[in-house]
């Protein structure tokens, strides 16, 4: 049994979208983030960084965070989504993600999203970083089926729950016809819209 310390959000759904991929049992304890939560210091102890999502993996002993350290492990133990010969392609684009998609859409969202009229240079900056994301991605889909390749890996459940904030982002995902096919096939999966309803509240993926 996996437990999950989480909250609803793209980078707590990337782990429950796995964790039903992969049909591991797992249990979900809330970490509400609004209320500081992650700062008590029993969480801390798991999490340096005061960020969600955690796991607590009881069979073997360990406790990890950073969703894609999270989704490599995960990949590796249920050798799922995770092909041992596309790993140095999956881990690229798992990292572009991590370090690129995430956090600049994560800005968009502050931005945009939470705090309109605040910065109308924080607005133009991300806004103008995520179309151009949304192009990168698109362009990459143009070539590849999924991000890394033919399969369906941990590079596309990293990135996934990102775009599935595209009503918040106001670029028009229809416009990027790869990305948009790219989007509906994950969609259509069961798995993904059982682990996009992390909280069992009947969160459902928005459509395009
Ligand atoms: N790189 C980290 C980012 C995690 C992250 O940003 N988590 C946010 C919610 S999506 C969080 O815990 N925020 C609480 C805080 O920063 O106080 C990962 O991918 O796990």
């Amino acid at each position: 049994m996996i437990e999950l310390l989480t909250a609803d959000t793209p980078n707590g759904k990337k782990i429950s979208i796995m964790l039903e991929e992969i049909k591991f049992d797992y249990k979900v304890t809330k970490i509400n983030i609004f209320k500081d939560d992650q700062f008590k210091p029993e969480f801390k102890k798991l999490s340096p960084f005061s960020k969600i999502p955690v796991i607590i993996d009881n069979e073997n002993k360990v406790s990890l965070f950073e969703s894609g350290a999270i989704l490599i492990y995960l990949g590796e133990k249920s050798k799922k989504f995770y092909d041992e010969d596309q790993r140095t392609i999956i881990n690229q684009w798992l990292m572009g993600q991590m370090s690129y998609v995430g956090p600049m859409l994560g800005q968009h969202h502050q931005f945009h999203h939470y705090n309109p009229g605040k910065s109308e240079f924080g607005e133009k900056r991300y806004f103008k970083i995520s179309e151009r994301i949304y192009k990168e991605l698109d362009e990459r889909l143009l070539q590849s089926k999924f991000l890394a390749g033919k399969n369906y890996t941990i590079a596309d459940i990293a990135t996934f729950p990102w775009i599935a904030r595209h009503e918040w982002h106001d670029i028009g995902l229809k416009k990027f016809s790869n990305l948009t096919r790219w989007y509906e096939e994950i969609s259509s999966r069961e798995a993904v819209q059982k682990g996009y309803d992390l909280l069992k509240n009947g969160d459902q993926i928005p459509k395009v």
